[in-house]
């Protein structure tokens, strides 16, 4: 399926309302003046108006029309202007780029394509080495329920690191006093940018609390995904119970408020999202996880491309979702060159629920389901239910009788694609006892559901559409099994490179778990979206890449603790070499849906291996200079690039220093047409300042590929060493792409970088050969 739909349709919702709301031609737009130079943030203000008065009539009117200025790690104003301003301010002097303020949304599926999932960590991963209780982890998200036993303090947890200089903020059921403790040690809310696109939150006409208070439930389960403390008893419906805990369960939560209830889902307005990243870096966090993202196209210009380039200059880690816009190809977002993409997988746990068939003790059929009473109804025919035939919500199709007793078998290919949460929800209107959902393939996605929903795949729906209607049917209670389906699986909807704004270096970066991820959630916000359902949980399932991201964030913040003086690109490259790319099977890991081999445009360099990145022997350190190089290819000018970078000795090279260049821990290289040479620099972050490594190559189909040198040989006196990667087209393609890798190995440490190359001959040889 994976209609990338999700990313849109309450995108849509709000755009048609804000221009209801929008009285002019006026938009809320960010002005980017680059790095944050003045050490008085009073002057910047001042510096901010008068820059801002010069396409107003007063001063007066200028700080009417500002929403933000950015001051702290960045310098920038956001402000409500019309086309013309936003335009004479692209123009002026110091100003970098000018770009509008768009409303971000969160990766979740919890919308009406997608719902629902958990994160688990039954069984845990070992990650007992390191605690992070050094590291603060800052989560951009809905807020976060504070009274969740995942953001207890442990006994013993140590003060708050003194470097820290974040708040936690007073306002609507949030007390600094009760709320914060050494966990939670930061809560801030950010909302002037939603409320100039939207207008003044109206609580009395959708539920919210001004404060750092979730009531989307989104923000707690990423939170205690990331950083939360361990709980036991977790559990849903029966099922997946166990210890809770995050990936780093010892490191401190700073939790950013940036999305907002609209229209029962969450909207962040980039211009809040930018003022997150200004005061969150400022602040003293050390790793950001941002489980947000836009429609397409992705864009540098945006808060998060802006947000986190100043974050990573100061030494902050970001973690971003690659998107739920998958399986179609070039769907990732947040691609941008100094932070990590994060794709989601399955893990190894699933909930088989099967359906008995009455008098026939052979037939059974199993399913997947979150289901923790058995039910037993008969087997309906929907065209008793439905005019066309098409198990769907709405209101003119429904026939007005009750299905009450009744056991409805929906298919997801019935005309146009059938949803299941649409399904779900037609159920629930005729008041069926149950929905069998019938789709091509079984993705092993569970949720809790309004009337209990059972999922099989097309060869068992074809044998239940069999049946007679009327046959008994009895669904038993879901059972959780651990290691029956293998896993990791590439998740169908984790969004897909290549990057579109630049396919020369590889994202996504990596996967991690992100379907039926189980923690933390608000107990204001029921587990469905569905009017009427009033249900309050404490825990919840959910699946989407806003689920794998905060996994990753967890285990950067223990890497970060571990080395604490290692750079973001260096943290990332321990990631990224020592992911795993084979199952628990020691078979290749699969994409879901269609069981065939992943490759890097699903899964960035492998799936996460949290013990192996904290030791990986060789790292790829990019450097600034490696971002002004692809800035300089993107159009910034040198002069822009000075302004943005904290030393400002920086210049575009004379000869333009191609994309594949940047000391990536991947090598990409798009349009192959001859022989290429690639260059990279490790250096040795081993235990033993002596160290011997030796490559070997997996090619890329119809791709020579030669390394120099084969042996690096490293030494107190010589930490970084250069290599090369000539890589010849042998063959004539038109644009396809070829997989390989280059792992480098002293026998113990295996520092593995996918290769990404797409072979383009079609013309060159066509014409040497005639
Ligand atoms: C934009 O706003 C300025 C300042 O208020 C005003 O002078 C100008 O006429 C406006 N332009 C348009 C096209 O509305
Ligand atoms: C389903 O049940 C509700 C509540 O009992 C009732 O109001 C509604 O009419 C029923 N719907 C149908 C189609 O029978
Ligand atoms: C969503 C859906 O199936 N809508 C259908 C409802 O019924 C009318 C008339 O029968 C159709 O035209 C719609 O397509």
């Amino acid at each position: 399926m994976g209609t990338g739909s999700q990313c849109f349709w309450i995108l849509s919702l709000t755009l048609s309302l804000y221009f209801i709301h929008s009285t002019s031609s006026s938009h809320v737009y960010i002005v980017y003046l680059g790095h944050a130079h003045h050490t008085n943030p009073l002057l910047t203000y001042e510096h901010h108006v008068r820059h801002l008065a010069s396409v107003f009539h007063s001063k007066e009117e200028a700080k009417e029309a500002m929403v933000y200025s950015y001051k702290h790690s960045l310098s920038g104003f956001a402000a409500t202007l019309n086309a013309s301003q936003a335009a004479i301010l692209t123009n002026t002097r110091g100003v970098i780029s000018v770009f509008r303020s768009r409303m971000m949304k969160l990766c979740t599926t919890r919308s009406w394509d997608f719902m629902g999932l958990t994160l688990d960590y039954n069984g845990g991963t070992p990650l007992q080495l390191s605690h992070g209780e050094d590291v603060i982890v800052g989560v951009f998200d809905s807020g976060v329920w504070p009274e969740s036993p995942s953001f207890h303090e442990e006994p013993g947890t140590p003060l708050v690191p003194k470097r820290w200089k974040g708040a936690c903020e007073r306002g609507d059921d949030f007390d600094p006093k009760k709320h914060c403790n050494r966990k939670l040690i930061g809560a801030k809310y950010f909302k002037s940018g939603f409320e100039r696109s939207y207008g003044k939150i109206d609580k009395t006409k959708n539920p919210e609390y001004i404060s750092a208070r979730d009531i989307l439930g989104h923000g707690t389960h990423t939170a205690s995904t990331a950083a939360g403390s361990r709980v036991r008893t977790a559990g849903l419906s029966g099922a997946a119970g166990g210890v809770a805990r995050g990936g780093a369960p010892r490191a401190r939560l700073a939790v950013y408020k940036v999305c907002w209830s609209y229209g029962g889902e969450g909207a962040c307005a980039e211009a809040d999202v930018l003022a997150a990243f200004d005061e969150a870096v400022r602040d003293g966090v050390d790793v950001i996880s941002a489980s947000i993202g836009r429609k397409a196209p992705a864009r540098l210009e945006s808060a998060a491309g802006v947000g986190s380039f100043h974050a990573v200059q100061m030494g902050v880690s970001v973690v971003f979702a690659a998107g739920n816009a998958g399986p179609d190809l070039s769907t990732v977002d947040n691609v941008f060159p100094w932070g990590i993409s994060v794709a989601a997988s399955t893990l190894d746990r699933s909930f088989p629920t099967e359906i008995l068939v009455d008098g026939d003790g052979a037939a059974s059929f199993v399913g997947e389901a979150l289901i923790e009473k058995g039910v037993s109804g008969a087997l309906a025919r929907t065209r008793d239910f439905f005019y066309n035939g098409i198990c769907d919500m709405d209101n003119r199709n429904l026939t007005g009788r009750s299905a009450s007793g009744l056991i409805l078998v929906c298919f997801s290919n019935d005309g146009s694609e059938t949803l299941s949460v649409r399904a779900e929800y037609a159920a629930s209107l005729i008041n069926a006892t149950a929905l069998i959902f019938v789709q091509p393939i079984t993705r092993p996605l569970a949720a809790l559901s309004i009337v209990p929903v059972v999922r099989i795949d097309l060869i068992q729906g074809t044998k239940l559409g069999k049946l007679n209607y009327g046959t008994k049917l009895h669904i038993r209670p879901s059972e959780t099994a651990l290691k029956r389906s293998s896993a990791p699986m590439v998740a169908a909807f984790s969004s897909r490179g290549p990057s579109s704004i630049s396919p020369d270096f590889l994202k996504p970066d990596i996967s991690a778990p992100g379907v039926n991820i189980l923690a933390s959630w608000s107990p204001k916000a029921p587990p469905t979206i569905f009017p009427g359902d009033s249900r309050s949980i404490k825990w919840n399932m959910l699946s989407g890449t806003s689920m794998s991201c905060p996994h990753v964030s967890g285990v950067v913040a223990l890497i970060k603790s571990a080395h604490p003086l290692w750079s973001p690109a260096a943290i990332r490259s321990a990631l990224l070499t020592t992911a795993h790319n084979t199952d628990i099977y020691g078979d290749g890991i699969a994409v879901e849906a269609s069981e065939k081999s992943a490759d890097p445009f699903d899964i960035g360099s492998g799936h996460i291996d949290p013990l192996k990145a904290l030791d990986p022997g060789l790292i790829y350190d990019t450097t600034t200079q490696d971002y002004v190089n692809f800035l300089c290819n993107m159009g910034y000018s040198e002069a822009q690039l000075q302004a943005m970078v904290i030393c400002p000795q920086v210049r575009c090279p004379d000869e333009p220093e191609p994309n594949w260049n940047i000391n990536y821990p991947s090598i990409s290289v798009s349009d192959l047409r001859c022989a290429t040479t690639v260059k990279r620099t490790l250096k040795n972050v081993g235990h033993s300042k002596t160290a011997v490594y030796y490559v070997s190559v997996v090619k890329p189909h119809g791709v020579e590929v030669v390394v120099w040198p084969r042996v690096l040989m490293f030494s107190p006196f010589k930490e970084e060493i250069t290599y090369r990667v000539t890589m010849s087209p042998l063959k004539i393609s038109r644009g396809r792409y070829d997989f390989g890798s280059i792992t480098w190995s002293d026998g113990f440490h295996h520092v593995r970088s996918p290769l990404v190359v797409q072979v383009n001959t079609n013309e060159v040889l066509t014409a040497s050969v005639i």
